[in-house]
């Protein structure tokens, strides 16, 4: 091993642990086993056999409630109060009833975009609800029910996709680009998959960081990534260095059948995503999405496995079904059977399958159902019409937040855009804007 400089950081010597272990390989004599540093336990055999896709069954997906309810799992109890379940439900019902609202909207042409997570919402929302809040997540753009559950307010959704003044994002996303460094959670972002090795690299920093002062809190980074997204380059990268580099991450896949027209038959051949996780050398589990109590039962673990050690990466396929249409630009209708939509719809639907739960077990009923969407609905409409007549950021802002101080070249271009604004008012109605043409003037 380097001999460590005085006062280097122990990181450094985990570096070089590794890099000794891996060079210091020999060969036993009369061995089954050789040792190849690239395969360090396979045994020989004399039987010249390809391995195929079919001789292995497919990962099986664990569940604890079935579509009506019931538990399934004799082990299982609820480890949380009635009345966070029902925090929980509502949670969900919130997503879902939103989802409708801003859909609207967007026909309505009050709204540019929006994307719903219908027949998804637990997979987001159970989740959030077993992780710590510190620790760091990237969302790909589905998971609106984990901004939620992590305490993200209606008003700051609706600055969001109505890109206004209060608006974290100064306005400057796509409607459903959500991120908020509060709830130490990334901003959305448009290119699919870059938020997985963007992941492994903060899981990586957080393990530095637990190196360097052992008494920091244990914190694990989340990625969440749909089925389509695994096909990215980029998915690959990030499953291979949070594994070599042995990473506190968990990587969970929303698998919901489609990547815009695009089904699963097209996108892979293997046994889903699980399988190319526990190729990577990940532990994986494949878990029934619709599931709540599934979810958050294999996201505790899959949270205390990444902790483990020093930390090491985890994988969990949380199987789902994408009911709603991609994205207000998409009509699914073109690519699949609208009978096949509402069968899952009816058959098995998170939402429902909860309630069914919360039902047998007698704390909640068709009044509490009713009063509950009353209320979520009260609340978003409220909050939506207050968002709508607020303010846009000033347009000044365009031009911040790259420089400390503006270049000489982007005070040009304001200067530019004022004259401009100023001499044809009627071709460009600034009223919207904070502060409107008055923000432009130099300071
Ligand atoms: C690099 C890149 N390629 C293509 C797109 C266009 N695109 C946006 S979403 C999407 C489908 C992604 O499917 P999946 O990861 O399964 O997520 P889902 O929409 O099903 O939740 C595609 C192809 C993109 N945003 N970025
Ligand atoms: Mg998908």
């Amino acid at each position: 091993m380097r001999r460590l400089a005085a006062g280097t950081k122990p990181c450094v010597s985990v570096i070089s642990n590794s890099i000794r272990s891996a060079g210091s390989l020999s060969q036993r004599p009369n061995s089954n086993f050789v040792s190849f540093p690239g395969a360090l336990k396979s045994s020989f055999t004399s039987s010249l056999k390809f391995e195929t896709p079919d001789s292995y069954t497919a990962l099986q997906t664990y569940r604890v409630v079935d579509q009506d309810g019931q538990i399934v799992d004799p082990s299982f109890s609820p480890d949380i109060s009635d009345e966070a379940v029902i925090k929980l439900y509502k949670d969900m019902l919130f997503i879902s009833i939103m989802d409708l609202i801003m859909f609207d909207a967007q026909r309505q042409g009050r709204l540019s975009f929006y994307m719903v997570s219908a027949g998804e919402e637990a997979v987001s929302v159970g989740s959030s609800s077993v992780l710590d809040r510190e620790d760091v997540v990237f969302c790909q753009y589905r998971e609106q029910g984990f901004f939620k559950e992590r305490g993200f307010t209606t008003e700051q959704f609706m600055s969001q996709l109505f890109a206004n003044k209060k608006d974290s994002g100064r306005g400057r996303n796509m409607p459903v680009h959500y991120g908020s460094k509060e709830l130490n959670m990334h901003t959305v972002s448009s290119p699919l998959a870059t938020q997985l090795p963007q992941a492994s690299g903060a899981a990586y920093a957080l393990k530095l960081q637990k190196l360097q002062d052992p008494s920091s809190k244990p914190r694990v980074a989340v990625v969440f990534f749909g089925e389509g997204a695994a096909s990215e380059g980029d998915f690959h990268a990030a499953l291979n260095i949070a594994a070599t580099r042995s990473c506190p991450i968990v990587f969970i896949c929303r698998n919901n059948g489609f990547a815009i027209s695009t089904p699963t038959l097209d996108q892979y051949r293997g046994d889903g995503i699980a399988s190319r996780g526990i190729g990577y050398g990940i532990d994986t589990i494949r878990v029934d999405g619709n599931d709540i109590w599934a979810v958050r039962e294999a996201t505790k673990k899959a949270r205390a496995m990444a902790l483990e050690g020093g930390g090491k990466p985890v994988l969990i396929e949380a199987m789902t079904y994408r009911v709603s249409h991609h994205s207000t630009s998409d009509d699914s209708f073109a690519y699949r059977a609208r009978v096949e939509v509402e069968d899952w719809k009816r058959r098995d639907n998170p939402l429902t399958r909860l309630r069914k739960w919360m039902e047998a077990k007698g704390c909640w009923d068709e009044t509490k159902e009713k009063d509950a969407r009353t209320d979520l609905r009260k609340e978003i409409l409220k909050a939506f019409g207050e968002a709508e007549r607020e303010k846009k950021p000033p347009i000044a802002t365009m031009f911040e937040d790259i420089y400390e101080e503006l270049t000489e070249d982007l005070k040009d271009q304001k200067e530019q855009l004022r004259t401009m604004l100023e001499k044809y008012p009627e071709e460009y109605d600034v009223g919207s804007f904070d502060g409107g043409i008055d923000s432009l003037k130099a300071k």
